[in-house]
């Protein structure tokens, strides 16, 4: 069986987890990530890329195993030098972590694509997976709260989530294209599965999602897209997903996150805390333990992806859940009803053509070949 490719879309801390999860359960450089820059700032006088670093020093295995961001074994003598000249302390830049913002601001500034430094840094770095923003073009969210506009940062780090969540804008959206490598990654022949990561659905994966042609080659892939749940008992493991979803007005769950992504995916990971929601999720599901606190959490949850999207394309796999549960989905291609879908990709996950495996040459609960 050829060893197929996946292409991720994720935010920060949590979509980096699963991330880094498929990266070592996938054989060699078949995972891609197509990674959300609607977080990007200017702050200091430096480019900075909250998303892409995450994800770049989670598959490096150097994030900070605590905040799940920045680096790990940091010191902050630039951050404590900074306050004592009354500089703005309220974003943390680590000492380690300032030397990517510095490089990376010079060569933006010299005239590089932020997808081209992306690309060097991870290679420098040892990263197999091939990280490519969403666009090279400023994209920038904006939280509309009843305060008014806030910019990211000041909404999510300077003000902690606190104002109420009235909508969210994605300033300069209509303008971008998609970076070099992202249409590359979404029509790649050998691609076998697209996974949307458990990252915040409004805040991480709206914003990729908003770059022009993006969500119409989402639809156009004629391979399967599964989307992972970031809820647990309608409770976000991190971040404010469950508090935007209520301001929003919208009902708290995993089975709205489903809705959202509706016109999207193919299949949905839910967490078996949540089984009780799988009957109404319109696609075929797949229960697991969806928290992932170690590295083998990381790789269970990938290979729970894995085995849907290949159960989606080929028919179920004999593998039983990790969870010992029953497949919820016998036969989920021909389980969908009501079909959410009207359909409007001939051939899309119902297609005979045969399609690359993603479960071929994984590693389950393995290290990488
Ligand atoms: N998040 C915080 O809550 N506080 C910080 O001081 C902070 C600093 C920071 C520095 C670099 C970086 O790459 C990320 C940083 N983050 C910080 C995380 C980040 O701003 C958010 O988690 C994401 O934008 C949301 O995904």
């Amino acid at each position: 069986m050829t060893a197929a490719r996946v292409a991720a879309l994720c935010g920060g801390v949590g979509g980096a987890k699963l991330a880094d999860g498929l990266l070592h359960t996938l054989p060699g450089d078949t995972l891609g990530v197509i990674v959300n820059t609607g977080d990007d700032f200017e702050h200091l006088g430096l480019h900075v890329s909250p998303d892409i670093d995450t994800v770049v020093y989670t598959l490096a295995g150097l994030a900070n195993p605590d905040t799940g961001w920045g680096r790990r074994d940091e010191s902050w003598s630039f951050m404590a030098a900074l306050g004592a000249l009354g500089g703005p302390t309220w974003f943390r830049l680590g000492d380690g972590d300032l030397a990517m913002h510095v490089e990376r601001t010079r060569r933006l500034a010299a005239g590089e694509p932020l997808s081209a430094i992306v690309c060097d840094l991870a290679r420098r770095l040892g990263i197999a997976a091939r990280i490519v923003p969403m666009t090279d073009a400023r994209l920038r969210t904006r939280v509309l709260s009843d305060e008014g506009a806030i910019d990211f940062q000041d909404y999510f780090v300077r003000r902690q989530c606190g104002p109420r969540v009235r909508g969210i804008a994605f300033d300069g959206a209509p303008a971008c294209r998609p970076a070099p490598g992202v249409n590359e990654l979404l029509r790649d022949p050998a691609l076998g599965a697209i996974v949307i990561c458990p990252s915040n659905p409004y805040l991480s994966i709206d914003p990729i999602l908003a770059v022009p042609g993006l969500r119409e080659s989402l639809r156009a892939a004629r391979v399967p897209v599964v989307a992972v749940s970031p809820l647990i008992a309608g409770a976000a493991v991190k971040g404010p997903t469950a508090k935007i979803m209520a301001e929003l007005g919208r009902p708290i769950g995993a089975d709205e996150v489903a809705r959202h992504y509706d016109d999207l995916i193919d299949g949905f990971v839910l967490d078996v805390r949540d089984a009780a929601l799988a009957a109404t999720i319109g696609v075929p599901v797949r229960l697991t333990d969806t928290l992932m606190k170690t590295p083998d959490d990381r790789r269970r949850v990938a290979l729970e992806c894995l085995r849907l999207a290949h159960d989606l394309a080929h028919g179920p796999s004999k593998e039983p859940s990790n969870d010992g549960a029953p497949d919820p989905s016998p036969d989920p291609l021909h389980d969908r009803s009501p079909d959410p879908l009207p359909d409007p990709l001939p051939g899309r996950s119902h297609a005979p053509a045969p399609r690359p495996d993603p479960m071929a040459a994984a590693a389950p609960g393995g290290e990488r070949p």
